[in-house]
């Protein structure tokens, strides 16, 4: 088994800053997989996730077979079904949708799973998900039917963050959507990041040097972009190892 989560912990503490650069396997052409990672292999990106809101069954294990094939940087699984999950991944995020009350999003999909990842060496990361409103409706909400927590009720969003980890989860991941017209805004990150003491992934909507700054500076941890990739390819130029 790998251990992404410890490294994921070993690199926090030393105060790195982790990018995750998400593939979603609706998006990307199968055709395109060795250029894409080979940019990413050349980009500061620490991680790979694979993952959507609406794949089309079981075409991710092979897209992660593919993508296996071009890098060795760790590739987590962000499932939104329990299709998305495949044993040539290294790791899973275990997510619960802690901002909905939709019972399937905080434990219905979970029990189902289980008959799948007992077979698989996976690291399973327990993950607190957490959707803030962005001013659009994104593909969570629609899929999953809950609501987005307010992005002006940010002390119920710091709790909310703190309750999941008080629950175990290992990480907390706010939410803005994949394609957010605003990413979560700096004073949620470093509100939500003064009240926990386990990792916090921000991601949505991010989309230049700038706004991944202000993610760091404010305390993300690990940020996630997918959008802003797929659109512009030559946004990993501005993202290079050095
Ligand atoms: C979506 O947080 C991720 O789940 C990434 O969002 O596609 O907007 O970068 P973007």
């Amino acid at each position: 088994m790998s251990h992404v989560y410890k490294d994921i912990l070993g690199a926090v503490s030393q105060g790195e800053k982790l990018l995750v650069v998400l593939i979603d396997p609706d998006k990307i052409k199968f055709d395109n997989v060795s250029s894409f990672i080979e940019k990413v292999n050349k980009s500061i990106a620490t991680h790979i996730f694979v993952g959507g809101s609406t794949v089309e069954d079981y075409i991710t294990d092979a897209l992660v077979e593919e993508i296996k094939r071009y890098t060795k940087i760790p590739v987590v699984l962000f499932p939104g079904d329990v299709t998305q999950i495949t044993n040539k991944a290294d790791a899973i995020l275990f997510l619960s949708l802690i901002s909905g009350r939709n019972p399937e999003y905080l434990i219905g999909k979970h029990i189902t799973s289980i008959s799948k990842l007992k077979e698989t060496t996976l690291d399973i990361i327990s993950t607190g998900y957490i959707l803030i409103e962005s001013g659009t409706r994104t593909a969570v909400e629609r899929v999953t039917e809950t609501e987005p927590l307010l992005r002006t009720n940010v002390q119920y969003i710091v709790d909310t963050a703190k309750a999941g980890e008080l629950l175990g989860m290992k990480l907390i991941y706010l939410e803005a959507g994949s394609g957010a017209k605003r990413p979560v805004s700096k004073e949620i990150i470093s509100k939500v990041k003064k009240g926990l003491n386990i990792p916090l992934i921000v991601g949505g909507g991010i989309k230049s040097k700038k706004e991944l700054e202000n993610a760091y500076h404010s305390g993300a941890d690990i940020v996630v972009i997918g959008t802003a990739f797929e659109e512009d390819e030559s946004f990993f130029n501005e993202l290079k190892k050095e």
